[in-house]
Order: C-alpha cells, then sequence, then structure tokens
C-alpha cells in the first residue's frame, strides 16, 4: 500500500537483472513491447506488425513467473508494441481499427494473466528514432562532464515534418476520443487500468504534429474523455517539471480522484528554450513535496526511477544510474510515510 518503488525490467538483460532490482528494495516491476517474444524474434516492427503485435497469454505468464522467480510482482506493461504498430491510431491513418483491435487484445490477455496496470503514450515518433527519441542532443554535457540529454526548442522548430504535413488539435482529439472509447470498455471488463504518459518532451507542437498531453487541461480532457476508474495518468515527474507547472498542486488535483496510476522519476532542469536532464538532487521540482503530495492524497502505487546521466562506468543497463535513482526514491518514499 501506499507509494512504493518500482522499476522497468530488461529481460534481456538476464535474470541477474532481476535479481539485481530485487537487492535494490524494488518489489513491483513494469515491462515493455521489446519483451514480447513476437518481437524479438524479427528485426524489423513491420514484421511485428505483419504477426499481430499483441502479447499472448502465455507469454505474458511467461514473463510474470520470470519475475516471481526473483520475488519480483510484474504489474504490467508500459508500451507494449512499438510505436510503428500504434502511430495509425494516433494520426487516424488507415489501419488504425485494426492496430486498435491487437491493442484490444494484448488488454484482454493481460486481464487474462492477471497484469492490472498498461502505460502508453500519444506521440507520434519519427519513423527509425529509438532511444530518447525526442531530445535534440543525446551528448550534452551535465555535472562532473556526465553525459546529458536535452530539447532545445529552436533546433527542433527546425526539423522537417514527420509526417508530410501539419496536424491539427481538433483531429488529434478526435483520434484519441475514438481509440479511449474503444478500449475502456474493454479494459473495465479485463480489470487493467491504462495510464497516458505526458508527450516528452511537453512543448506544443513537434514536426507538424500537435502534443495533446503536454499542458494540465490537455490531461483533464483525455479524462474526462474517457471518464472512467480505467482511465489514468503516467505522473512522469521529468516531464512534469518541464512543463513547468506546479506538481504537487497537480498530484492533489488528479490524486485526489484516484486517477495516478503510477509514475516515473527523472531530473530536469529547464532552460530558456527547452531543458535538459540531470541527476535528481539538482533537478528544477520539489521532491520532496511532491512525494508528500502523493502520501496526502493516499496514492497507491510505484514510482520508477528511469534514465539517467550517464557517468564513468555506467553499464549498458545503466546499473549504476538506477541504482542512484532507486536509493534516492526510497528515502523520499520513507520520507514522506
Ligand atoms: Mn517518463
Amino acid at each position: 500500500m501506499g507509494t512504493r518503488l518500482g522499476a522497468h525490467v530488461f529481460l534481456d538483460e538476464g535474470d541477474h537483472f532481476l535479481q539485481f532490482v530485487k537487492q535494490y528494495g524494488v518489489n513491483d516491476v513494469m515491462g515493455m513491447y521489446r519483451h514480447n517474444p513476437a518481437y524479438q524474434r524479427t528485426a524489423t516492427p513491420l514484421a511485428v506488425e505483419a504477426q499481430g503485435p499483441y502479447w499472448e497469454v502465455r507469454d505474458l505468464v511467461r514473463f510474470r513467473e520470470r519475475c516471481a522467480g526473483v520475488g519480483l510482482r510484474l504489474l504490467g506493461l508500459e508500451n507494449p508494441v512499438p510505436p510503428s504498430c500504434f502511430d495509425h491510431v494516433i494520426l487516424g491513418l488507415p489501419g488504425r481499427d485494426r492496430q486498435i483491435e491487437n491493442f484490444l487484445v494484448t488488454v484482454r490477455r493481460m486481464g487474462e494473466a492477471g497484469l492490472t496496470l498498461l502505460g502508453y503514450n500519444w506521440m507520434a515518433n519519427p519513423p527509425g528514432v529509438k532511444r530518447y527519441s525526442h531530445r535534440t542532443s543525446a551528448t550534452a554535457t551535465g555535472r562532473g562532464g556526465a553525459t546529458i540529454t536535452a530539447f532545445d526548442q529552436e533546433v527542433a522548430d527546425a526539423l522537417p515534418l514527420f509526417r508530410g504535413r501539419e496536424y491539427t488539435d481538433d483531429e488529434l482529439w478526435e483520434n484519441y476520443r475514438y481509440f479511449i472509447q474503444a478500449v475502456i470498455p474493454v479494459a473495465e471488463q479485463a480489470g487493467v487500468r491504462l495510464a497516458v504518459h505526458p508527450d516528452d518532451p511537453p512543448n506544443g507542437r513537434l514536426g507538424g504534429i500537435p502534443r495533446l498531453f503536454s499542458t494540465v487541461a490537455g490531461h483533464e480532457r483525455a479524462l474526462a474523455i474517457a471518464k472512467s476508474p480505467a482511465s489514468g495518468l503516467n505522473m512522469c515527474l521529468g516531464n512534469w517539471t518541464a512543463m513547468g507547472v506546479d506538481i504537487p498542486a497537480a498530484i492533489r488535483h488528479f490524486g485526489a480522484r484516484g486517477q495516478i496510476v503510477y509514475g516515473h522519476v527523472q531530473g530536469v532542469q529547464r532552460r530558456e528554450s527547452g531543458f535538459r536532464e540531470c541527476f535528481l538532487d539538482e533537478a528544477d521540482c520539489d521532491f520532496p513535496a511532491i512525494f508528500r503530495a502523493l502520501a496526502d492524497v493516499g496514492f497507491d502505487g510505484v514510482m520508477i526511477p528511469a534514465h539517467s546521466p550517464v557517468t564513468i562506468q555506467e553499464t549498458p543497463a545503466h546499473h549504476i544510474g538506477l541504482s542512484y535513482g532507486f536509493g534516492f526514491v526510497n528515502a523520499l518514499i520513507k520520507a514522506s510515510a
């Protein structure tokens, strides 16, 4: 009960990665699309799409049992399919009904496998861009020479259109309504809660595509459309910091209505034209006040430290940054309990 430490798991790092997060005090974890055997068997997301980019019950159960083997509870999946298997939904392109139907299959099968949380986002990523997809730099320099990512709106404004034309806010809202109204009854039935990630970066428009989840009002509007306890938020603190809003107030607002499903913890510093990532202790947000607000609204879920500055001797799976994050968040949880 209450706020708990969570983690993303990376099965391809081996079972010792699961044990590593367990050692740092994590009990609850979230999986991702890259663990879907259908995805791992193929070289390209398009090939996955041809096979049907949804999860089978047996693969979900196997995943859950592998986590349970080291004492971890698999809560659910975040971004269960690659962006290329969901983008027609966001942009309202031909083929979106098939992508939605595949999404619904995953929701049903998660319910059958006893997984209750499904994180998703509403970003139409430019094709071919992978990790930290919407940074303008992945090689900026942070404290002590650590490598950090950064976003500069002026650089982003010079990018070509991602999808060949400008999309309107109305279009994307209508596409969102179409999607969420199809999913909610199925999610309710399956006992699965959806959590939408803020747009990353939370700017108004990128590559000609509006960013619906970049303001408090946008989140509010989306939840009002869904009107269901099965629809909630992934409180990604890095992006909420980049929005420049009063985060404890937002937590009290949404949390009092039980709409915060889980969250991410990242450090972000705002800059004149964008932001840069940083260590948690130097972030432009009041973490103690944020975790107090979570406790005050009776939040019952996980907060997941994720990517962090890359220091000397960091590993490919970011063990060093993660262990710093686990310790930082664990202390915040203890101090706010
Ligand atoms: Mn996040």
